[in-house]
């Protein structure tokens, strides 16, 4: 008797119509195997999927070229479709199952002719935690296949574990013919299942990612309990050898991997690596915020990764561990078959051709490497990796950061008065947009908890669901807000950012273990001075001053944008969080 998994398989199989069906099993050999096909015998248009780097300078990296429109997520093209709208919220663009169904049924039949469809078992999260899940992913591109042996945990293993229930995670993915009319990526949240066709770029192929492991999973969170969250997590040892764990929300390409992987600039101070991208959060027995990393890779934005901004990175990326590590949509130095970006260290090569392989010369307008070009590689290869990534516990969370790019206004660092302000604070962020999305970069949006893109479900429900998880909370971890992006009356960033960053997060250590007291201001609590070491930095006190300061015209127009992006959710929006909004209101303008 065929198993509920066989069956499912089969049915997709009917439908896509694939040459041949191959159950992966994530191993090495079976990679290098992948890529060796990616190499000789599958293309996009007339270019291989996978082509060989040099493997001296760059050891198991390879390099793909990504189909020109198909380079970034398409959140235009990305559906929730709950059976009724409004469990979707106006934070997604919403189909009817049904109609989402037929539409797609209609672009996959026969979408995989000719080709084979990989079915990828994998977990998300340490088999042995509680809090993972077993998915299966089908899809006809070999890219996609080592792409997620890399970022997830892939073993034939998952199959036994789903056994023979039904209630598995499901993915079914084509690139069809990548014609961006013919693109979407749908979710099913009632039957954790995502179909995503026309697009082989991570956020909308990668279904473990983005798709399962926060839009679906945000939904289950709010059913089960727990909170999936787009946060990084590390851990912040002290020149005492403690450790204080904390996770961080940013917006896409806003130096999450950067932070995750920080290199201190302070003596004594370290940063550990748990995850860059991804936080599934639960309430432990013992009253505490527990954190998770359901992935195993990194998928990050290569251009601005060098040894100044992110040294650890450029070691992951050079170590030899874990095969495979791939490079998407970079330029190329064809002299030393080496992938190029810009703000890569050393000079700029001579011979280079850009993302589109077409002839580059440095000061040509356009950039070689594209804006959101990217490294896929495990975290394993990571020198920062915390002895606590595989624990299936997870790790105690003692504060949240929420971030974003903002040049004006906010300050570097702010912390909430409690749980619920905090999540006011969450609610309230926004952020310049970044290339990591397809739209125009540095407008302002407000994008809550860095989660506009990725909650599967309406938004103010997920603020109350946020509520609701602080009272269960004993001991709630600290929430605060930082900015690193905060520019001069010459639009350059005040704040020297990167390595330097410890120094705010030496504050937020400190505050966690009672050692230094904090001042009010109307938008919560910022740090005395004296309390932020700057000593090196350049930093001088007028520009520690201006990062931190509040000018209450100037907030006119970000309140009454905070209010447009809480009224979108109508009744959704708790009451307590237009309490915080009214109470910031009247501290900034004196009761009006
Ligand atoms: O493309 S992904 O969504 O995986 C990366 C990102 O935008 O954060
Ligand atoms: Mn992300």
């Amino acid at each position: 008797m065929a198993t509920p998994l066989e069956r499912w398989v089969d049915e997709q199989a009917r439908l896509c119509k694939p040459e041949k069906v191959y159950w992966c099993d994530g191993s090495e050999e079976e990679a290098r195997r992948l890529i060796e096909i990616g190499m000789k015998e599958e293309k996009i248009g007339d270019t291989p999927i996978f082509q060989e780097l040099n493997q001296k300078a760059w050891p198991n990296a390879y390099f793909h070229r990504s189909h020109p429109t198909d380079v970034a997520r398409t959140e235009h093209l990305t559906f929730v479709c709950h059976p009724d709208k409004e469990t979707a919220g106006p934070n997604n663009n919403w189909m009817d199952p049904q109609e989402a169904k037929e539409k797609m049924r209609k672009l996959s039949d026969g979408c995989m002719k000719g080709r084979t469809m990989y079915v990828l078992p994998y977990m998300m999260g340490h088999p042995d935690s509680p809090y993972a899940k077993a998915c299966i992913q089908l899809t006809d591109v070999s890219y996609v296949a080592v792409s997620m042996r890399i970022m997830t945990r892939m073993t034939k293993k998952v199959i036994e574990k789903i056994g023979n229930k039904e209630g598995f995670v499901k993915g079914l993915h084509s690139v069809g013919d990548f014609d961006p009319d013919k693109r979407f990526i749908m979710h099913f949240p009632d039957e954790h299942f995502v179909w995503s066709i026309g697009s082989g770029y991570g956020g909308n192929a990668l279904l473990g990612k983005k798709c399962f492991s926060l839009r679906i999973a945000s939904y289950l969170g709010l059913q089960e309990g727990w909170l999936a969250e787009h946060m990084v997590i590390l851990g912040i040892q002290d020149p005492q050898g403690n450790v204080t764990y904390v996770t961080a929300a940013m917006p896409s390409a806003c130096g999450k991997t950067n932070l995750a992987m920080l290199e201190s600039a302070l003596p004594g101070y370290k940063v550990w690596t748990i995850g860059d991208d991804i936080a599934w959060l639960n309430v432990g027995a013992d009253g505490r915020l527990w954190a998770i990393n359901p992935e195993t890779g990194l998928f990050g934005v290569a251009p601005g990764t060098s040894n100044k901004t992110n040294p650890n990175m450029l070691k992951t990326l050079k170590a030899k561990k874990f095969f495979p590590t791939l490079f998407t949509n970079t330029a190329l130095d064809t002299d030393k078959n080496e992938p190029w970006w810009e703000s890569l260290d050393g000079d700029i090569p001579k011979s280079l051709i850009d993302w589109q392989g077409k002839p580059w010369t440095a000061g040509q307008e356009s950039k070689a490497a594209h804006p959101n070009s990217r490294f896929t590689v495990s975290i394993y290869n990571s020198p920062t990796l915390s002895k606590e990534f595989d624990n299936p516990k997870g790790v105690p969370i003692s504060a949240i950061i929420l971030g974003g790019k903002r040049t004006q206004l906010i300050p570097l660092v702010v912390e909430s008065l409690d749980w619920e302000h905090g999540v006011f604070l969450g609610a309230r962020t926004g952020s310049e947009t970044t290339a990591a999305a397809i739209h125009k970069e540095g407008v302002l949006r407000r994008d809550p908890m860095a989660m506009l893109p990725f909650c599967g479900y309406n938004m103010g429900d997920y603020f109350r669901h946020w509520l609701n998880i602080g009272k269960r909370l004993k001991h709630p971890p600290k929430i605060y807000t930082v900015n690193w992006f905060r520019t001069d009356e010459n639009g350059k960033f005040i704040w020297p950012g990167f390595g330097e960053n410890i120094r705010v997060l030496k504050w937020i250590v400190e505050r966690a273990q009672n050692k230094v007291n904090a001042q009010d201001t109307a938008l919560g609590r910022i740090p005395h001075l004296k309390d932020l070491d700057t000593e090196g930095t350049g930093v001088s006190k007028e520009k520690l001053e201006k990062l931190f300061e509040i000018n209450p015209d100037n907030w006119k127009n970000e309140l009454s944008d905070i209010k447009k992006c809480l009224e979108q959710f109508g009744s959704r929006t708790p009451g307590e969080i237009w309490a915080q909004y009214e109470k910031l209101e009247k501290s900034l303008h004196g009761g009006a």
